[in-house]
């Protein structure tokens, strides 16, 4: 089925990115063999998800997000201060855009985050209230924005950093204000607004067993002792390369005797800028040990990666001179990090010695002919590699909503916006220099943005555009 094709048409977007950047990374061969994170993930019982950016969500972006992760998090448009930023006044759109790109491309989706001393709007960080009316305007805000995503979240951050790195509570608004009751009351409000979605405790700096670690597992025990609904702990892990915890694993295994879930909900590995292949090769074998932890206990359900591209990172604007902290690069290649967490899914594949495979695509989009709602496009796929092809996938995805109704010379399936066309028996060689074109019949309304970004079996093409629009 269509999806299926989708994510093989992705897998591995980023060599031939060196095409069209111009320069190649160290390290990065990016073969076609490379895996998908999502079915390696699914085969070994967990998910793999990325924080996503809404605004980002088009292109080659798009295509890595739907092709190689089976959940995402809104890395921002949840907030309180992103949908309620005046009272009364709401912003749902951003995080309708990550809902429904999930929905289209069979993704899950990391809700985040109800309850945060941060990204809180000035009119509930600074309002004056009594216990009971902070504790109802938090509880009415669970309501309304939980509810409006009733069904359709299966994790939901419900309260995010609440303990100071010395285990006591931090002094948020809520917790000066409300006291130590308002967690459970924020978990029993959530549960009420979506029954099925899974109520998770999040923090940072707890993925190690430490004293802020600790007071986070007493305070799961007492919840459950007390019959609040928790289901599960968050372990951010915002790391630093080199610094796994040597306790990662142990510390999720106590929560899960405690009765939780645990998940690896934000996940981002720091080094000091530049990188050297050095320092990727400890990211890759530390992507790969957090990985493992979580694959190993059986309550673990998944890994969240904080940005999968380091074009999308919060980390050089917070920690000035560090960065390189995902599994990409900043040209969508993917980084020897991706394959540590290939590996720990028990992909085995990886990419041998020496430099990357010489390879290479060049595609051309026309749109020939274009009328009230209709279009035909031709494209034409250039090997610019050294060796034939045998055999081809070509992937791209709709910037503006378009959908294939018709195609010639190609066999084209289409999963939300995203295309894969594919040869027939009779197209399927081409030579080192040579090329293939193809035809299609579209539907478009609005625009008929041609795609920015397109793949040869799985590697990114140089693209042109001679007729565009
Ligand atoms: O990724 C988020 C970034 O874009 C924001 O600027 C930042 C503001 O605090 O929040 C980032 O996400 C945070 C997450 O919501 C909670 N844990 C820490 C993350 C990194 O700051």
């Amino acid at each position: 089925m269509k999806l299926q094709s989708l994510r093989r048409a992705v897998f591995g977007l980023s060599t031939a990115a060196l095409l069209v950047a111009g320069t190649a990374v160290p390290g990065h061969a990016a073969g076609t063999a490379d895996p998908v994170l999502r079915d390696l993930a699914a085969a070994k019982g967990v998910y793999y998800g990325t924080a996503v950016t809404a605004s980002k969500l088009t292109g080659t972006y798009a295509a890595v997000t739907a092709g190689q992760f089976d959940s995402v998090t809104p890395g921002n448009e949840m907030k309180w201060g992103s949908v309620e930023p005046v009272r009364g006044d709401f912003r749902w759109s951003g995080a309708d855009a990550v809902v429904d790109f999930a929905e289209a491309n069979g993704q899950k989706v990391r809700g985040h985050t109800l309850v945060w001393h941060s990204q809180l709007p000035s009119w509930v960080e600074n309002g004056s209230w009594t216990a009971e009316s902070l504790r109802t305007v938090m509880t009415d805000h669970i309501a309304t924005e939980a509810g409006r995503y009733k069904g359709r979240i299966h994790h939901w951050d419900v309260v995010n950093e609440a303990f100071e790195e010395d285990g006591t509570r931090r002094p948020s608004v809520f917790q000066r204000v409300v006291g130590d009751g308002y967690i459970a009351d924020a978990f029993r409000a959530a549960r009420a607004a979506d029954p099925a979605a899974k109520l998770y405790l999040n923090d940072y700096n707890v993925e190690g067993i430490n004293a802020k670690s600790d007071a986070m597992y007493a305070l799961v025990r007492s919840l459950k002792a007390q019959g609040v609904p928790i289901d599960g702990v968050g372990l951010q892990a915002h790391l630093i390369v080199g610094q796994v915890p040597s306790t990662l694993q142990a510390n999720i295994k106590r929560f899960s005797d405690l009765g939780v879930d645990v998940a690896v909900t934000e996940l981002d590995i720091r080094m000091r800028l530049p990188a050297t292949e050095a320092k990727l090769a400890q990211q890759k074998a530390d992507f790969k040990a957090v990985t493992q932890a979580c694959v190993a206990v059986a309550r673990c359900t998944g890994v969240t990666v904080w940005g999968f591209t380091d074009s999308d990172s919060w980390i050089p604007d917070f920690f000035p001179g560090e960065g390189a902290a995902t599994p990409y690069d900043e040209g969508f290649r993917p980084k020897p990090a991706y394959h540590g967490i290939a590996e720990a899914l028990g992909w085995s594949g990886g990419p041998g010695p020496g430099p990357d495979p010489v390879g290479g695509c060049a595609v051309t989009y026309a749109v020939q002919n274009q009328w009230n709602g209709g279009f035909t496009a031709q494209v034409t796929v250039r090997n610019t590699g050294t060796a034939p092809v045998d055999g081809w996938r070509v992937g791209w995805a709709w910037p503006s909503g378009q959908s294939v109704t018709q195609a010639w010379n190609a066999s084209v399936s289409q999963s939300g916006t995203s295309v894969t066309a594919a040869n027939l028996p009779y197209n399927a060689v081409v030579a080192a220099g040579g090329s293939v074109t193809f035809g299609l019949n579209g539907a478009w309304s609005g625009a008929n943005t041609p795609p920015a970004a397109f793949t040869l079996n799985g590697a990114a093409c140089a693209v042109s555009m001679p007729t565009a629009g």
